[in-house]
């Protein structure tokens, strides 16, 4: 309800409120200030009519009702999260220095001692990349943990580095803070060190673990729970296989219930969500179609139907979106031998297009070396992706353009084509309930050249648009640019360039009624 106080008309300060047109879920009131009731005259109630007009306008109270959301829905939490995008990964510990990917449990404390570790370096190497967060390995599977904890003996307190009076979580956690990076935590469950491992007795101490990095930390922006479980190992010295029933070893709901109370702003990442989901590859890449919607009671960590994963469920009974989890180097930690097999910055990109631009989160993993610093290799590579994301994205074309759609919701501009490139939050293009496969005309007074369309759907209201086509105006006829499926939280579609004054979005499958968020036209530089 939205009230307007009308001060100006020299009434006395009793309030009468005239109730001006209920709708299903918009009403506005006005507030009159009065004293001594007195008879209002003719010129007054045509200058109190016209305002009151005035004022419904403005307030939206004509309004005609939102969509009603349809399926699943994100929390407010993953709203947050699906918002950042792109992110990174940073997998540090003893591995760095013995060459392996996986340590076996069994490395001296003293094999963990950087030369030269430079939290800024890593914090400000993410922020220069465009990464809104950083995620950091504190403990892997060979169970070193990069902080000291309390509960354990294997920890960075027993290196030399730093004496044995070293932080690295905390380290990093402030450098990100201070480079406006978000700070996440990887705690691997498995733990190839630990003699209780495989045992009732390491859930517990797992537990600990977790609540000394929610509460020692501050924020806690992801909690990153890996489904790489059970094997075989050092186990305290036992060197035996040790298996686990991965859906009921951790008491998952129990141990993700710690997450919820510690840091409730967090989402839990793991192969079926809880909040976000693993999107079934290393490589970067979602499906396609890639939906937010996923069964995830069919999952558990470690217990995952990659193609699933990476497609998502349609119906689907939870919100779950995708993250890509991917290395920038062939290994997850740092090895010199691989220093000419860094990924060039054509592939980040079409990473990029292929996680960010099919609606999932992208968590590239930049390992530090060991000093303790990104590799320049690695920066170089990082620093011209992000050259040539921002040479695409720094002009949307159809901020220049007229947009004009077959049909809006109730003929009204709060749904009107304008929200799909001015960006405003909470505005959205929508349709009428009847109407699921609307078209949007975008017109320019002279050609543009473009090769990357981006659509957005309004999440609030859930993933209701199921195929879609972009038409160029080429010689008097449309000529199609590309046809998609999903759009969900982000869409990309890259292709060859063109020229034209008009392009057309057909939406040609929704289960209700669309509603878009964006529409945005780019294109890449030449010479990327
Ligand atoms: C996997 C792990 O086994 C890798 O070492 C790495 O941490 C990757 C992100 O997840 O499951």
């Amino acid at each position: 309800m939205s009230d307007h106080n009308i001060t100006d008309y020299g009434l006395p300060a009793e309030i009468h409120t005239i109730m001006l047109k209920p709708t299903a879920n918009v009403q506005t009131s006005v507030v009159i200030r009065r004293g001594t009731f007195r008879p209002v005259s003719a010129t007054l109630k045509r200058i109190l009519g016209s305002a009151l007009l005035g004022m419904v306008a403005v307030s939206g109270a004509m309004a005609a009702p939102p969509p009603a959301p349809f399926g699943p829905v994100p929390t407010e939490r993953q709203l947050t999260h699906q918002a950042m995008e792109f992110y990174g990964f940073v997998h540090f510990t003893v591995n760095t220095f013995t060459g392996r990917e996986w340590g076996k449990g069994d490395e001296p404390e003293a094999t963990f001692n950087p030369t030269d570790f430079n939290a800024d370096q890593i914090a400000q190497t993410a922020k220069m990349a465009g990464m809104k967060g950083l995620i950091f390995t504190c403990k892997h599977h060979d169970g070193f943990c990069l902080w000291p904890s309390q509960f354990t003996e294997h920890s960075i307190k027993n290196s030399p580095w730093r004496n044995g009076k070293g932080d690295v979580v905390r380290d990093l956690s402030e450098a990100c803070r201070r480079a406006g990076v978000k700070f996440g935590v990887y705690l691997s469950p498995w733990d190839r060190n630990r003699a209780d491992y495989g045992t009732p007795a390491y859930i517990p101490h797992y537990r600990d673990q977790l609540r000394e990095l929610l509460t020692h930390y501050g924020p806690i922006f992801e909690v990153w729970f890996d489904g790489a479980n059970g094997g075989d190992g050092y186990y305290g010295g036992a060197r035996e296989k040790r298996e686990i029933d991965r859906r009921t070893y951790y008491d998952w709901p129990n141990t993700w219930a710690i997450v919820r109370q510690l840091m409730p702003e967090a989402n839990m990442f793991a192969d079926g969500g809880p909040d976000v989901r693993w999107v079934g590859n290393e490589s970067g890449r979602a499906g396609e179609t890639c939906w937010a919607t996923l069964n995830k009671a069919d999952f558990a960590p470690g217990q995952a139907d990659d193609s699933r994963l990476n497609r998502g469920d349609r119906p689907g009974t939870d919100w779950v979106p995708a993250e890509c989890d991917v290395s920038i180097r062939p290994g997850w930690f740092y090895h010199a031998s691989e220093d000419a097999k860094v990924k060039t910055p054509r592939q980040l990109l079409d990473i990029y297009y292929q996680s960010v631009g099919r609606g999932a989160c992208l968590n590239l993993n930049i390992p530090p070396d060991p000093r303790g610093r990104i590799a320049d290799a690695d920066i170089r590579s990082l620093r011209e992706f992000r050259r040539l994301l921002d040479a695409t994205f720094l002009r949307d074309l159809a901020r220049d353009a007229q947009l004009k759609a077959s049909n809006v919701r109730g003929g009204d501009d709060q749904y009107g084509t304008r929200n799909l490139v001015r960006h405003r939050s909470g505005r959205y293009w929508a349709t009428d309930d009847a109407v699921t496969t609307p078209e949007v005309v975008v017109e320019w007074p002279s050609p543009v050249t473009f090769n990357v369309i981006s659509l957005r759907e309004y999440l609030p209201l859930g993933q209701r648009v199921e195929s879609f086509a972009v038409d160029c105006w080429q010689g008097g006829t449309w000529v199609q640019f590309a046809t998609g499926t999903s759009i969900g939280s982000h869409r990309l579609i890259r292709g060859e360039r063109m020229t034209t004054d008009k392009l057309r979005l057909r939406i040609t499958g929704a289960a209700v009624c669309p509603a878009l968020s964006e529409l945005g036209v780019y294109a890449e530089p030449v010479s990327s």
